[in-house]
């Protein structure tokens, strides 16, 4: 097995969901012919990039990410920083040849994530964004039976993303914890945090978004700022709702907040096809809802699919227990670096690539400009 090195650049949430799946993927993935070799993670504080390496057992530390660019013993570059570091980070990767593996959303905008994707492909590097929910067997499984064509024409897709924990005026923007409510280092607020996650799903499970009309709402108009201890204005989107035609002729209803008291991460969606619909929630991730229209009229319901079988009928379950024992949200990342290194194993781009992941760039902006004025906005 050779070993592909890694080098974690930011090691906050989503710093620990990577590791975790490096950790984990070649004792479930066997067949795997890499293994990632945790060789350095970096922060600009070195107390704590040390105490994470001592955690997660990387066998050293950065405290500046271009040293862990220059490193020859670097295969891959992992970016989970703030998204206003993305390009800069991804761009000096790829000049420098290494593989990248990107946190979502890909970039701040689409004329930094066009720059990106210029980058990775002019130097011929993988790359992907990690649009982990992709991974979760059952929305695989969604994926599976559109693509046989189960549903039929598809006329609605409906996804809501709805969390509830920046109600108080209280919660500070910025710094290393609360960087998602600062624009300028998130680039936007719901939209590009949460929608991003339900536009990514919906681009690869009914295909391109022709135009959107959206409403956006900034509840909390100031909030101190943890790096300069003032009231400052919020620049992000506290919640977003929009409408769009997709490029199939079908409708789409996709609604985000940070403000639907009692909802922590609840990601569901919803397809009604001709002769079928789907739907899913994240609270139940290991269950798709199936309605079949060509059922015997007395037996017609709603099934309620339980996605833990094994022989190849559901997506990835054959590499966890036995059938009817679940998995949770931390395999969707097992699950997206076991695709990675199949990639490598085979010479095959690994989805959402940076371009496709631009895509959902691209809607992001429309929704948001959409929300400025009110108009319908060209995808
Ligand atoms: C925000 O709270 C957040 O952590 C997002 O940044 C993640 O992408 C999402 O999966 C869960 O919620």
């Amino acid at each position: 097995m050779k070993p592909l090195n890694i080098g974690l650049i930011g090691y906050g949430f989503m710093g620990r969901t990577h590791s975790n799946g490096y950790k984990r993927v070649n004792d479930f993935f066997p067949e795997l012919q890499h293994r990632p070799v945790l060789k350095c993670v970096c922060g600009r504080n070195a107390e704590n990039a040390q105490a994470f390496a001592d955690q997660w057992q990387y066998e050293s530390i950065e405290t500046d990410w271009r040293k862990v660019i220059e490193r020859d013993d670097i295969d891959a570059i992992d970016i989970c920083t703030p998204n206003n570091s993305h390009a800069e980070i991804a761009i000096a990767a790829a000049e420098a040849g290494k593989m990248i593996l990107c946190e979502k959303p890909l970039a701040l905008n689409p004329e930094e994530g066009a720059t990106m994707v210029e980058a990775v492909e002019k130097a011929g590097v993988r790359n992907t964004v990690w649009y982990n929910y992709r991974r979760v067997p059952a929305v695989t499984l969604a994926k599976q039976l559109i693509d046989e064509g189960k549903l039929g024409r598809i006329f609605h897709y409906r996804a809501n993303f709805l969390q509830d924990w920046t109600i108080s005026e209280e919660v500070p923007q910025g710094g290393a914890a609360l960087w998602r409510l600062d624009v300028n280092a998130a680039g936007s607020g719901v939209t590009g945090d949460l929608l991003a996650h339900c536009i990514d799903t919906a681009l690869w499970l009914n295909g391109s978004i022709d135009n959107v009309t959206a409403v956006t709402e900034t509840f909390v108009k100031e909030r101190m700022h943890t790096e300069t201890g003032k009231m400052e204005k919020v620049g992000i989107d506290d919640a977003c709702a929009f409408l769009c035609r997709f490029n199939n002729g079908s409708l789409g209803l996709f609604e985000s907040t940070r403000y639907a008291r009692g909802h922590k991460a609840l990601y569901t969606f919803e397809i009604n096809g001709e002769n079928a619909s789907i739907r899913w929630d994240l609270h139940d991730l290991h269950r798709l809802e199936y309605f079949e229209h060509n059922d015997e009229g007395r037996l017609r319901g709603w099934r309620s699919i339980h996605v833990t079988d094994h022989g190849g009928e559901h997506p990835y379950m054959d590499k966890w227990w036995v059938p009817g024992l679940q998995i949770g949200y931390e395999h969707t990342f097992v699950h997206q670096v076991a695709d990675f290194l199949k990639s490598v194993d085979e010479d095959k781009p690994c989805h959402p690539t940076f371009a496709d992941a631009q895509e959902t760039q691209k809607v992001c902006e429309a929704v948001l400009a959409s929300g400025r004025d009110g108009s319908w906005k060209q995808v």
